[in-house]
């Protein structure tokens, strides 16, 4: 048999591989040919790198390549898209920079063919309503609730006197998933007897701590005469820049209570020697909003496994005392910083 007949077969085996199995033709070296795209609004934002880290580790798990690109607004946004797209990507995670966005980026991403799953934010459609696309979030109230409780606990225990204590509230009401979430706390404060016209408001313009720092200043210029602060807000940045504002105030760990939500930027507050008015953190899972959300999608692209539309995750709450134990608790002792 001369060497060109003995290879006829095996170029015809090849071919027909190539055929049946289209993704070889992309992976020759037998890796994944699967890409994901995870875009988030604030990259610059402890919990978004977070679950960038952890959607990594679901990458590294499966062997598919992931691309994680920040995105603060609609055109960064829109153009990601793209660039995921020539990137050869079937899908991405998204939290947008703007939940009006949504039916654009749907709309992107159907011509392109890519799936979508929104993370932390939901996209909102053009008739107000949420869009029914894949999404993971926070029981946003529920989280609200446990800060306003654990707020006045704190508040009850320290037996501070209530006409010389009132609550600070930084709030960003655009956005449901933190709305909810101040709602919740203040709910909670007055259910638990806190009275509702000692909760003072302040917009934030942006949810990170320049945001918040503004947004108490004009708080505690309004209201010179209060001595105690307890603090809520929609995220840690928002307690953060709250209680930097109460601090250059004279206010400190004896004479202010600040709860957060998050799974980072806090807890850096409890590794200082000296207590500060940051008092505790709702613990909420980056593990579960980078990895799993991750995950879902790879399984929806791959094997075509439809991923729940509705995922909402819980938090708990954790002082300087116990915080590093719930770290573990939640295998979250990565998210904590490097
Ligand atoms: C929103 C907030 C973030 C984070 C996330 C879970 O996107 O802006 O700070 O709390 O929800």
């Amino acid at each position: 048999m001369s060497r060109k007949q003995l290879l006829l077969p095996v170029a015809g085996l090849v071919l027909a591989a190539a055929l049946v199995l289209p993704g070889c033709t992309r992976a020759p070296s037998g890796e994944d040919p699967i890409t994901i795209g995870f875009l988030v609004k604030q990259p610059e934002e402890l919990w978004f790198q977070n679950e960038w880290k952890f959607a990594q580790r679901c990458a590294d798990a499966h062997g598919f390549k992931l691309i994680k690109i920040g995105t603060p607004d609609g055109e960064k946004l829109l153009n990601a898209i793209d660039v995921l797209a020539a990137s050869g990507a079937q899908g991405f995670v998204v939290c947008t920079p703007d939940v009006k966005l949504g039916p654009a980026v749907m709309a992107k991403a159907r011509s392109h063919g890519m799936k979508v799953f929104t993370v932390d934010d939901q996209f909102v459609g053009s008739d107000g309503k949420f869009m029914d696309a894949p999404y993971m979030g926070l029981s946003a109230k529920a989280i609200g609730r446990k800060v306003g409780r654990a707020l006045h606990g704190e508040f009850l225990r320290r037996g501070w006197p209530i006409e010389e204590t009132a609550a600070c509230a930084v709030t960003f009401d655009e956005l449901n998933t933190v709305k909810e979430r101040t709602d919740g706390s203040t709910e909670a404060l007055v259910e638990a007897g806190f009275p509702a016209d000692r909760i003072f408001r302040g917009a934030e313009k942006t949810t990170d701590v320049p945001g918040a720092f503004d947004a108490a200043n004009i708080v505690l210029t309004q209201h010179p005469e209060v001595k105690r602060w307890l603090v809520f807000s929609v995220n840690d940045e928002g307690v953060l820049g709250a209680v930097r504002a109460m601090e250059g105030r004279g206010f400190d760990a004896d004479t202010i209570i600040g709860i957060g939500i998050g799974a980072g930027t806090g807890l850096m507050e409890f590794d200082k020697e000296q207590p500060t008015g940051y008092f505790a953190s709702c613990m909420i899972s980056p593990l579960r909003h980078g990895y799993e959300t991750t995950e879902l999608l790879y399984k929806w692209i791959k094997d075509g496994v439809e991923p729940p539309r509705d995922v909402r995750t819980d938090g708990v709450i954790a002082t300087r005392a116990n915080y590093k134990q719930v770290l573990v608790d939640l295998g979250l002792e990565d998210a904590a910083g490097e």
